[in-house]
């Protein structure tokens, strides 16, 4: 048997990510999948990104993560507000925290009990290139893409809203444990028990309260924005 938490997207917010760790080492889990964009929007991201990098939690890169690298194809459909706002991150990070995200995959694979898992920030396109695919879920072939990749559960971010696909394998995104408007959040658990997988979603409450009194405090880059479209302020 084993059990492993997935969760995503927690995009600054440092109250929902103690939560989420805290919870995680009250339960018997024997692995952590972060699938990536731990920093962006929320007024946290290097608190957040130290309390991943000191845990032991395994994460992929996200797009906010991906654009920290300096690669220009990457950054150039950025808004001036966002290129301001990923340059506020990136003057908080040091050289330690700069290589932690230069060396994170793109994708953990593991195989448990027969069963092959894919994680991922995102779903993949038609030839397995990762960035910016969710530009595929807006018409049917994302069932043809999820029908040719050879995995048996795959599970992604980068949406903030949950959904399943189920065909041949079971393609999950777990939804953003951050970007939440009410004091909840959440994390994925998947349970392998001889061969046959369960997976199931846990609420847990966070500390709301103390994040709108963080980030109504701070004045950083595209916040008033952040606050209205990611965090119900
Ligand atoms: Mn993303």
């Amino acid at each position: 048997m084993k059990r492993i938490a997935i969760f995503s997207d927690i995009h600054g917010n440092l109250q929902a990510l103690e939560s989420i760790l805290n919870d995680i080492e009250r339960n018997s889990i024997d692995e952590v999948i972060y699938l990536g964009d731990v920093i962006g929007f929320g007024p946290n991201p290097k608190e957040c990104l130290d309390l991943i990098m000191k845990s032991r939690v395994k994460m992929v890169k996200g797009n906010h993560e991906i654009y920290q690298l300096n690669e220009e194809v990457y950054n150039n459909h950025l808004t001036e507000d966002e290129k301001k706002h990923r340059d506020w991150i990136k003057n908080q990070l040091d050289d330690q925290e700069k290589a932690f995200i230069a060396d994170l995959p793109m994708t953990v694979e593991e195989l448990v009990e027969g069963n092959l898992f894919t994680f991922s920030h995102f779903f993949f396109n038609e030839d397995k290139t990762y960035f910016q695919p969710l530009n595929i879920l807006g018409d049917n072939r994302i069932f043809d893409v999820a029908k040719s990749l050879e995995t048996d559960y795959m599970f992604f971010g980068h949406s903030h809203e949950a959904f399943q696909i189920n065909n041949d394998g079971l393609f999950t995104c777990v939804g953003s444990s951050g970007c939440t408007s009410n004091n909840t959040t959440f994390y994925t658990i998947i349970e392998v028990v001889d061969k046959s997988v369960r997976i199931t979603k846990k609420e847990i409450d966070y500390d709301r309260k103390l994040f709108e009194k963080t980030i109504k405090n701070e004045d950083y880059p595209d916040i008033d924005r952040i606050k209205e479209t990611y965090f119900g302020l």
